[in-house]
C-alpha cells in the first residue's frame, strides 16, 4: 500500500511563524520501480520526471526510483504493482503480457518497417487497444510508451546470418510466450529468464546467445560476455508506464494531471534519446569487441510463415487486434 503521508510538519510551522523547522513531508510517497540500470535513458528520464512532478505539486508528490532491479526481477514487480506494494512499473510489452496477453502485439516478428510505424500505431489506435486490456487489469498504462528499442541477436558461438543459424541455438529470451513461440519457430532452443539473470548465465553459459535492443546491450555491458551481434530486428520492444489502479484512482484530479504530464512528457524524452543513441551506439559496441553483421529478414520472416507463427498469433490475439495491427504495418501472411 502507497504511503498517504499527513502533514507533520504543521504544528512546528504554526510555533515558529511560519518558518519550516522540518522539511514538508510529501502528501503521496510513491514507490516506481524498474529492470533496468541508472544510466539507461529510461531511468535518467524518470528521474527527471520525479523532480519535475515534486516541483509542479508544491511538494506533494514525490516519486522515489528503484532501479536495476532492486526490487526483484520482472515478475516480481509486475506482482507488486497489481498487489500496491508498489505504485509504478515499467515492463516491457513481452513482460505484461504474462498479465494481459494483447500487450505482446507489437512484438510480433518483423511486423514494423520502422519507428514512424511503430508510434503511429502505438500513439493510435492499437495502443489505445492495449491501454484498455490492461485497464482491465485495475493498473493504469500511460498514454505515451517509452522505447525499448528494435532487438538484435548476440551470441558467444556465431553470427547469425540466416535462419538456418537459429537451430539449435541456445537464446534466452524474457518470460513471456510469443518470444517462446517465435523462436522455437525459428528452430532455436529459447529459455526464458528475468533481466536480472542474464548476464550470468551468459557468463556461465548457461545460455549462449540473448537479443536485445543495443542501448541495453551498452548499459547492462553484455558485450563483455557476447562476441557476435546480428542486427535482425526481429521484435520492436517498449516499455508500458503502469500504476497500481487503486492508488491512481485516489490521487485528486489536480495531481493526476501533474504527474500524467511529467511522465508522458519525459517519455517523449526519452524516445529521442533512444533514437539518438541508436546513431552511434554500433561503434561504440564495435571498439568494446562485439562483431557486427546485418541479416536480411527474409529468411526469418519465410521460415516464421512456413512454421504457422503469424496463424497461430492472430488466432490468439484475436481479429480486432490483429486488423488494427496490419493496419498499421501492411498484411503480415
Ligand atoms: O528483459 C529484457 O530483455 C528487456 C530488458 O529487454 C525487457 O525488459 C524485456
Amino acid at each position: 500500500r502507497s504511503a498517504l503521508r499527513r502533514l507533520a510538519a504543521v504544528p512546528a510551522l504554526a510555533l515558529t511563524g511560519g518558518f519550516p523547522l522540518v522539511a514538508r513531508a510529501a502528501d503521496y510517497t510513491l514507490k516506481y520501480g524498474n529492470n533496468l540500470p541508472v544510466t539507461h535513458p529510461l531511468n535518467i528520464r524518470a528521474q527527471e520526471a520525479a523532480e519535475r512532478i515534486l516541483k509542479e505539486s508544491n511538494g506533494r508528490v514525490d516519486i522515489k526510483i528503484f532501479p536495476n532491479n532492486q526490487l526483484g526481477g520482472d515478475t516480481d514487480m509486475l506482482a507488486q504493482v497489481r498487489s500496491g506494494g508498489i505504485d509504478f512499473f515499467t515492463p516491457s510489452a513481452l513482460v505484461i503480457a504474462t498479465l494481459v496477453p494483447v500487450a505482446a502485439i507489437n512484438a510480433v516478428g518483423f511486423a514494423f518497417k520502422d519507428y514512424n510505424q511503430v508510434w503511429s500505431a502505438m500513439d493510435g489506435a492499437l495502443g489505445a487497444h492495449v491501454r484498455a486490456a490492461i485497464a482491465q487489469r485495475r493498473l493504469y498504462a500511460f498514454e505515451k510508451m517509452w522505447d525499448n528499442g528494435f532487438r538484435q541477436t548476440t551470441s558467444s558461438k556465431a553470427p547469425v546470418k540466416t535462419a538456418a543459424d537459429m537451430e539449435g541455438l541456445k537464446i534466452r529470451v524474457p518470460v513471456s510466450s510469443l518470444p517462446i513461440s517465435m523462436f522455437k519457430g525459428l528452430g532455436a532452443a529459447p529459455a526464458s529468464l528475468q533481466f536480472s539473470e542474464v548476464y550470468s548465465s551468459l557468463q556461465t553459459k548457461v545460455v549462449d546467445a540473448q537479443e536485445n535492443p543495443l542501448p541495453i546491450i551498452q548499459v547492462a555491458k553484455l558485450y563483455e560476455v557476447q562476441k557476435y551481434c546480428s542486427l535482425t530486428n526481429h521484435i520492436w520492444d517498449g516499455y508500458w508506464f503502469i500504476a497500481n489502479g487503486r492508488m491512481w484512482e485516489g490521487l485528486p484530479e489536480d495531481l493526476k494531471t501533474v504527474v500524467a504530464r511529467g511522465i508522458n512528457e519525459a517519455g517523449l524524452a526519452q524516445r529521442e534519446d533512444i533514437k539518438k543513441l541508436n546513431a552511434s551506439v554500433q561503434s561504440d559496441l564495435e571498439g568494446k569487441g562485439l562483431l557486427f553483421n546485418q541479416p536480411s529478414a527474409d529468411s526469418f520472416r519465410e521460415q516464421l510463415r512456413s512454421a504457422g507463427f503469424y496463424k497461430e498469433w492472430q488466432g490468439r490475439f484475436g481479429n480486432e487486434a490483429w486488423t488494427l495491427l496490419e493496419q498499421a504495418v501492411g498484411k503480415l501472411a
